[in-house]
């Protein structure tokens, strides 16, 4: 079998191109974004017409590929951590429907927020959602496990969640392929009713779901995911799951391991393997990346001090973990690193020079400056570093498309100037809804949807706007005469000041459109040709 080297996410696509793979639907995503990239540039899958076009956001990632669940065969979800925040709806139901042609759903999680707005751990919401979860420790068991992950959801008949983290998912190592199968062939569910999720039938399938447990811990107890092994030393037993499998390795490189090691891959936990270490072992070690989810379980509320983990102190109660910290919840000890050399220290970053962004934030803080701080509701995108000095333009970013419904709420509580700034991606990952809610209610806000035709910080994907963003926003009811469109070159300053002074005095919703290509994609003819057809006019 063909060895190749890859990242993690390269190894989940890899995975599930040669498990049958027939569609992979992702929004873009820091850790996960390579996954679909790999699948879109893979010349098999061209040929085998795989589906991998960037969707709007992830839950219409989700529902696409359940409906091609639903159809028998074989789809793949990628998504960063919080992108399972906007698929909760359709991923949470999707456990209910059951799944009919296997369905992964990778989710990277990014603990340390290395470019993420919080680090929430993802197997939470597969432990609400009561299905099954793979975790791999390295790049080989990314791409088996996401080759095993389409199985295990056909014999299961549940969506099945792969969780990686950020160092997996951009680190590189070899990986042995498998056997490459056939995609499934259209075959609709045994159950025509089980995707029809009225009360009457929901509640059979909730019933159904809930007895499964008894065979997802069965197929976990005997997961080649995980394993025990043997140790002498029975003072202490340690847990380790996922990627810290490798850190607790690290520590290891020249010796046994004393301890006896339950290497956690599979969920739900296999109790009998749990009890096994508890009975034999005078202490716990918890080691897992992200919340501590089996230390809590193994815990309960009335710890006795046996266990320990992130929550004690043994191991830091955030961030990600790495082989120190790991080495130290051992026993081992370190020196302490000294001083970072400069030229790896972290670096803020910033706004590329020349990118439209930054002309357009010059222009509004001048247009606000009589008006004093607080007035600009941002949102997720390289605009949101306009937040670093020198602009210091924009004073809110939470989530994707928050920043056209947080001006409206400030707004609606009569604070005025009210400013959005949202990027063309996130307008349609999540801000047309607000839209519509700002223009039903002649919201008094000013929205800027800085188009660069891209979406610029996830690596320049293709953005679902692209030339629509004039025509959405008359669809949704903005009224024609306050939508604009300008390019924020410097000379074109005084305009756009004045045009946000214009437009403060309006009672209703305006919306300004300064566009300008991303400087990142101007060697991309084919964006080039494409933009040149839109004849937009600016
Ligand atoms: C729910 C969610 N999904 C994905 C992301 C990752 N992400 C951060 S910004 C962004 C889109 C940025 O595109 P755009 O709004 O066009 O702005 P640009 O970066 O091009 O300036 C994405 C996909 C995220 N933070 N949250
Ligand atoms: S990548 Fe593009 S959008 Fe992002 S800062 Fe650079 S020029 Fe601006």
């Amino acid at each position: 079998m063909q060895n190749l080297l890859l990242l993690g996410a390269e190894a989940i696509a890899q995975g599930a191109l040669d498990a049958g793979l027939s569609g992979v639907y992702a929004y873009p995503g820091t850790p996960s974004t390579e996954i679909t990239e790999y699948v879109q540039h893979n010349k098999k899958a061209k040929e085998r017409k795989v589906h991998s076009q960037w969707s709007s956001n992830e839950k219409t990632a989700m529902e696409a590929a359940l409906g091609m669940s639903y159809a028998g065969k074989r789809a793949l979800v990628c998504m960063k951590h919080v992108g399972l925040n906007v698929a909760a709806d359709a991923f949470v139901n999707s456990a209910i429907t059951g799944a009919n042609g296997g369905l992964v759903v990778a989710v990277a999680d990014d603990p340390s927020m290395h470019s993420s707005q919080n680090e929430q751990d993802s197997r939470f919401y597969a432990k609400f959602a009561m299905i099954p979860v793979l975790e791999p420790s390295n790049q080989q068991e990314a791409y088996d496990m996401t080759y095993y992950g389409f199985e295990l959801s056909e014999k299961m008949q549940v969506p099945v969640l792969l969780r990686i983290t950020t160092r997996l998912s951009h680190s590189r190592s070899g990986v042995k392929r498998s056997e490459e199968k056939q995609e499934n062939e259209i075959k609709l569910p045994n159950d025509m009713r089980q995707f029809v999720l009225l009360p009457v039938i929901a509640k059979r399938r909730y019933k159904a779901l809930i007895e499964s447990q008894v065979r997802f811990e069965e197929d976990s107890e005997n997961s080649v995911f995980n394993k025990y092994k043997e140790g002498k030393d029975k003072s202490l037993g340690v847990i380790v799951c996922g990627i810290a499998h490798n850190y607790m390795l690290e520590n290891y490189v020249d010796t046994e391991i004393p301890y006896p090691v339950l290497k956690i891959g599979q969920y739900p936990l296999p109790r009998k393997q749990i009890k096994k270490i508890y009975n034999e072992c005078e202490a716990i070690l918890v080691v897992e990346e992200g919340y501590p989810i089996v230390e809590e379980m193994l815990r309960g509320y009335l710890s006795d001090g046996k266990v320990k983990g992130r929550l004690d102190g043994t191991l830091p109660r955030d961030g990600e973990l790495n082989p120190r910290h790991v080495g130290r919840a051992l026993g081992f000890k370190f020196d302490d690193v000294k001083g970072i050399p400069e030229l790896v220290k972290g670096r803020p970053p910033a706004m590329c020079t020349g990118c439209g962004h930054i002309d357009a934030y010059v222009a509004l803080n001048e247009a606000l400056e009589e008006f004093g701080d607080g007035h600009v509701f941002a949102d997720i995108g390289c605009y949101t570093l306009g937040a670093l000095k020198p602009l210091n333009a924009i004073n809110t970013c939470v989530d994707m498309g928050a920043s056209i419904t947080m001006a409206k709420g400030a707004a609606d509580a009569g604070f005025q100037p009210a400013i959005a700034v949202i990027g063309d991606s996130t307008f349609t990952h999540s801000g047309m809804t607000g839209l519509l809610d700002a223009v039903s209610e002649k919201s008094n806000i000013i929205v800027l949807i800085s188009d660069n035709f891209t979406t610029g910080m996830t690596g320049q994907q293709e953005s679902q706007a692209f030339g629509k963003i004039e025509k959405i926003c008359k669809g949704i009811g903005v009224d024609e005469e306050h939508i604009f469109v300008l390019n924020p070159t410097k000379r074109n300053q005084k305009k756009m000041i004045d045009l946000i002074r214009q437009e403060m005095k309006y009672e209703g919703v305006t919306v300004i459109i300064p566009r300008r290509q991303c400087v990142q994609t101007v060697k991309d003819k084919n964006l080039g040709e494409r933009i040149r057809e839109l004849n937009l006019k600016v």
